[in-house]
């Protein structure tokens, strides 16, 4: 196949339709000792956890591997009736936003927090492409406890990727907008002089992980795609992937042979913050929610900011630069030494591959090549440590096996492609089933892969599993990459559309996990004991402060309720085990059910609307008298 460079666009576009085109060879990819390698014997664990990005139904799920068992679906951005998630009054705070209670989003994009470099296991961030959001969940509950809303932004796609002492998370905007002190109601004709790309830099608390939205950053109107921070030497920087350069107005010719090339951006945050430190930047008014889970109540709370600070690009002038990078990049990402900046344009047969001490020397010798909307843009050559030469086609995202090598999924070709980063040398290729998106190694973001397996995200499934209707499950696939060769060792469906993921050992977490005991339970409404179990009116409001262990509920007979009464049910659940949940659901109410850990208190709120009797019972099979967890709750004529 020649190089892409020199097709037209139409035959490029062509070219991606074809996607989901059977791979040659594919079967023969499969190692014989496969099924001993990802076997997880009854009652054993897995090796790694794998949080893995729920695409558009907005939560992270939780996988073992290599056995490729889901474990878990962590609510997020979107309610999740199994556990009450935004359901319950104690949750529905989470998915405030300044547009109102959103109960779904896309989510893309996880980052384990690091220390040094190194995944240290403490929390997990996720963003939310739709309504621009960033989560921060704790590994030590596998809660989400907290969420920041991300003003000046729209389909917050380049998010949430962080520096290597965890000191910020970045979300960047993949819409240009204008900003939200601007006007937005105006001719979208307008957009080369109204429209901003924005990156935002929330600030990440070391003790407690609260995240703060420090600053953001006025960038030219382009789309930022996907980003990674520098490490070790260039960990003062953040690198962003900048698609469709042609809709500014002032793309210079670069040179001659470059004029299809679109941007990396490296941004010095360190530099940024220490403008912001200095006065820099001004004030923007705009409105964005952070919302917070106590964890001593168990209790969410909203709170609306006003204002955030942004630089300029004329602030940012010693401090930002780009570098040009074939046709529309898509992942941008660093490898273990901090040296090698990988581009990928999702529409180039190459990959180029920058240095980071070549960029700096270029922008010491003022080695520029012009400006983009008031951003100097080095010359490609001079920031080029090479290029990968036919890596296959469709280039998307790169990890690191710590080893030397990088891993590129190569969304038309199908395929994952081995090569070394020093000389550029392709070394190995294994088809994918099919189209693969991203792709993840156990630590391959970060300055300590730990480079064992490596799992495929693909988007289409096609043949892969038995047909169930017109959908199928996005299909994972993964590789031993501990020898020369990759092998394929397991294929399985994966939950919601995977994006992004992130792995660490499971030693690092397993015996950190925290169960919650009533003891430390704060919670307002919470009833210690079946004795103090009650009913309390407060004119219209009833509080319903109620228990439950196995197998009853207390009380379990409510009379007196009147219709457009607001019943609140404080569900407390006295059990002190591990692995105890009971439910609570009650027939006509909208708030779906409840799911209430031990120690914990929940809140389901219901107006009835009609005289008559209802039944509630418990939702989760907790003992053999489970069926027989069950009340009445009499409604009378208001
Ligand atoms: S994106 Cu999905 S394959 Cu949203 Cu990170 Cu590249
Ligand atoms: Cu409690 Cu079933």
């Amino acid at each position: 196949m020649k190089s892409l460079k020199f097709f037209g666009l139409g035959s490029v576009m062509a070219l991606l339709l074809l996607s989901g085109c059977k791979p040659k060879g594919t079967e023969t990819a499969v190692t014989g000792d496969a099924a001993e390698r990802v076997y997880v014997a009854p009652g054993k664990y897995d090796e790694f956890y794998n949080f893995v990005s729920g695409g558009f139904n907005g939560q992270v799920n939780v996988y073992g591997l290599p056995s490729g068992r889901l474990l878990k679906v962590l609510p997020v951005f979107s309610v999740n009736p199994e556990n009450g998630y935004g359901y319950s009054e104690e949750t529905k705070p989470m998915l405030q936003t300044s547009h109102g209670f959103i109960p779904w989003d896309d989510q893309h994009h996880l980052s384990l927090s690091q220390t040094n470099g190194e995944v240290d296991g403490r929390w997990l961030f996720a963003n939310a492409n739709n309504t621009p959001r960033v989560a921060r969940l704790d590994l030590k509950t596998f809660k989400t406890v907290e969420i920041l809303e991300i003003p000046n932004s729209a389909g917050n796609h380049s998010s949430p990727f962080l520096t290597e002492n965890t000191e910020y998370v970045v979300a960047g905007t993949r819409f240009a907008v204008p900003m939200d002190d601007e006007n937005g109601d105006v001719p979208i004709e307008s957009f080369k002089s109204n429209f901003k790309g924005v990156l935002s830099f929330i600030g990440i608390d070391k003790q407690s992980g609260d995240m703060d939205l420090s600053f953001q950053i006025e960038a030219p109107g382009i789309n930022f795609d996907l980003s990674h921070a520098g490490k070790k030497k260039s960990g003062d920087w953040f690198f962003f992937s900048c698609y469709n350069s042609e809709k500014a107005n002032t793309l210079l010719e670069v040179n001659a042979s470059q004029n299809d090339k679109d941007f990396i951006m490296a941004v010095n945050w360190k530099k940024a913050a220490e403008l912001v430190k200095a006065g820099k930047g001004r004030k923007v008014v705009t409105e964005y929610a952070h919302n917070k889970f106590d964890e001593s109540t168990h209790t969410a709370t909203s709170t609306m900011k006003k204002e955030v600070i942004v630089l300029s690009v004329e602030d940012m002038k010693d401090a930002m630069f780009m570098i040009p990078c074939p046709k529309s990049p898509h992942g941008c990402d660093i490898d273990p030494t901090g040296e090698y900046i990988v581009g990928s344009g999702k529409l180039a047969a190459l990959i180029p591959v920058f240095s980071f001490d070549k960029m700096i020397k270029a922008i010491a010798d003022k080695n520029f090549a012009g400006e983009f909307d008031g951003v100097k843009v080095i010359k490609y050559e001079a920031a080029l440590h090479g290029e990968v030469q036919k890596p296959g086609l469709g280039p998307l995202h790169t990890e690191f096996d710590g080893k030397g090598n990088a891993y590129t999924s190569m969304f038309v070709s199908s395929e994952v492609v081995k090569w070394n980063i020093k000389d550029l040398k392709v070394l190995d290729r294994q088809p994918t089933f099919y189209s693969v998106g991203h792709l993840m190694i156990p630590g391959g973001d970060s300055a300590k892969p730990f480079g064992k397996y490596l799992v495929a995200y693909n988007k289409i499934t096609k043949d892969r599993y038995l047909p169930t209707g017109p959908e199928l499950a996005q299909s994972a696939q993964l590789y031993d990459i501990s020898g020369d060769k990759m092998k394929l060792l397991l294929d399985y469906p994966t939950f919601g559309e995977p994006h992004y993921a992130q792995a660490l050992p499971a030693e690092m977490l397993k015996d950190q996990v925290k169960f919650f005991r009533i003891e430390d339970n704060k919670h307002p409404y919470a009833t210690k004991g079946e004795a103090e179990s009650k009913v309390v009116r407060e004119g219209n409001k009833v509080h319903v402060y109620m228990t439950s262990i196995r197998s009853h509920f207390a009380p379990d007979n409510i009379e007196g309720i009147r219709v457009g009464d607001e019943v609140l049910f404080h569900v407390t659940n006295l059990e002190q085990d591990w692995d105890i949940p009971h439910g609570f659901a009650i027939k006509g109410a909208e708030n779906a059910e409840l799911l209430i850990m031990p120690g914990e208190t929940c809140t389901l709120k219901w107006i009835p609307k009609k005289p008559g009797m209802y039944p509630m019972y418990c939702t989760d099979f907790c003992s053999a008298l489970h069926q027989e967890m069950q009340g009445y709750v009499r409604v009378s004529p208001a």
